[in-house]
């Protein structure tokens, strides 16, 4: 048989299994996979190196609207570049139903700045800031007929948050039209409280957003957002979980025969609470929701990597820029920790990170990692088994990965739209060398080979 393309002998990994082979790839798609001899228009000899799905990043923000007239530091062509350096082949950005705006006029602006801007292929999530009764009743199910079947709600922030009867209207819709429903779980109120104490008592520093934004704010916003999902009858997603109080919240529900999903995420491993502390209202540079905690809870989230609690590990990439630009862009030092917009970049060093603490540190084993990396989001959000997966008939979105390429995470080597790296100066061994998109090369050797015409939307309905 003749291929399009064909990787020799690597190590191929999928969650379940461990092996070498080759694989053969044609239109597109993995056509066989085994001894292949070296019939093939391409070969890519992969020695010594570890193939593995491409990654799917189900948590990125892209061009998101965030109030105070707040510019994302990536734009589609920006942020699909850098998860594609990052081993990725596959990103699920939000499109944010801004407050007044129907799903559909969301929809089409969201399409409109994605479309021949991708070098990943997409699949958005909706943001659902507005349940109107004509949105519930109509737009909603609507867009849930046309593949839009996920979509994110959140207990915290003015402009986006929605109250408990909200919530459960909305969770009704998942229910009534099989989507799948992601919380952000924060007490706006709680926060607020606290926003009022500290600005009393003259606190208006980075260190703020941490102290605003203890861990019982989550756990208990994580807990009400389960049991509002048990009393509608939902599975749920349960977003950034960043400490163990709040996993275990999400253990005893699971107990109790509710099916959760939980994702947790680099910062909870990497940051704690003393890095946003750092002079200069540097601290600005870790400033996301939730915060990062500290090494105990950084270990809790570990725990739960390890045995399982956690199905999915994503970026949450929400980039800002420090320094502004031609004052478009909101600075991240911007004073007062209010108005410092909530999060950071990380879709390029998601994976490179899991790997080197996860796997190359002894924590994980390699089936877990691809599961974390790719084949659990595939499953979540529908995307399997065309994606997440090494198996014949799967779309051939490939990372191949060189286990000991040691190296220094720095801003200047990323590919985003922002100017720092929460990371800048982390050591890592692995790295996603190439990296293979429905069967065309995208990254060689490091180099971008890919355009920005490449990626496709998903259209799974
Ligand atoms: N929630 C996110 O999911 N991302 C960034 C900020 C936030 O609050
Ligand atoms: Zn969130
Ligand atoms: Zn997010
Ligand atoms: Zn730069």
């Amino acid at each position: 048989m003749t291929y399009d393309l064909l990787i020799k002998s690597g190590t191929v990994a999928t969650d379940v299994d461990v092996f070498e082979a080759d694989i053969g790839i044609r239109d597109g798609r993995i056509v066989e996979i085994g001894d292949l001899g070296s019939d093939a228009s391409e070969v890519i000899d992969a020695t010594g190196k570890y193939v593995l799905p491409g990654g799917i990043d189900s948590h990125v923000h892209i061009s998101q609207p965030s109030g105070e007239g707040i510019v994302m530091a990536d734009d589609f062509e920006s942020g699909t570049r850098s998860a594609l350096f990052g081993g990725n082949t596959t990103i699920l950005p939000f499109c944010l139903q801004q407050r007044g705006q129907s799903i559909r006029q969301a929809l089409e602006w969201y399409h409109g700045l994605a479309e021949g801007n991708c070098y990943t292929d997409v699949k958005f999530h909706l943001i659902i800031t507005d349940p109107t009764s004509h949105v519930l009743g109509q737009e909603l199910p609507a867009a849930v007929a046309d593949g839009y079947d996920s979509f994110k709600v959140f207990m915290t922030y003015d402009d986006l948050r929605l109250n408990d009867a909200e919530l459960l209207a909305t969770f009704d819709v998942a229910r009534e039209f099989g989507a799948t429903v992601m919380v952000h779980c924060e007490n706006e109120d709680a926060i607020k409280y606290l926003m009022g104490k500290h600005e009393a008592a003259g606190r208006v520093e980075p260190s703020a957003h941490a102290t605003t934004r203890p861990i019982a704010v989550e756990r208990e916003a994580t807990h009400r957002a389960m049991s509002l999902a048990e009393i509608v009858g939902i599975p749920i997603v349960i977003v950034h979980v960043s400490n163990g109080a709040a996993l275990e919240e999400i253990l005893r529900a699971r107990q109790r025969g509710l099916s959760v999903t939980a994702e947790t995420c680099p910062q909870y491993l990497m940051l704690t609470e003393d890095d946003l502390d750092a002079a200069n209202w540097e601290g600005a540079k870790y400033v996301c929701s939730p915060p990062p905690r500290n090494v105990t809870e950084q270990a809790a989230c570990w725990e739960g990597i390890q045995n399982g609690s956690f199905e999915l590990f994503s970026s949450d990439h929400c980039p800002f820029r420090f320094d502004s630009l031609d004052g478009k862009l909101n600075p991240k030092g911007a004073r007062g920790f209010r108005h410092i917009p909530n999060g950071i970049p990380g879709v390029e060093t998601r994976l490179p990170i899991l790997f080197s603490e996860g796997v190359v540190k002894g924590r994980i084993d390699l089936k877990r990692f691809v599961a974390l990396s790719a084949t659990n989001h595939a499953r979540t959000y529908g995307l399997y088994p065309r994606k997440g997966t090494i198996a014949i008939g799967s779309d051939a979105d490939l990372a191949i990965w060189d286990p000991s390429c040691e190296r220094t995470i720095r801003h200047r080597d990323l590919h985003d739209g922002s100017d720092y790296t929460p990371y800048e100066g982390l050591e890592v061994t692995g790295w996603p060398v190439t990296v293979v998109l429905r069967g065309k090369i995208a990254v060689r050797d490091g180099e971008l080979v890919g355009r920005k015409q490449d990626g496709s939307y998903l259209q799974m309905r």
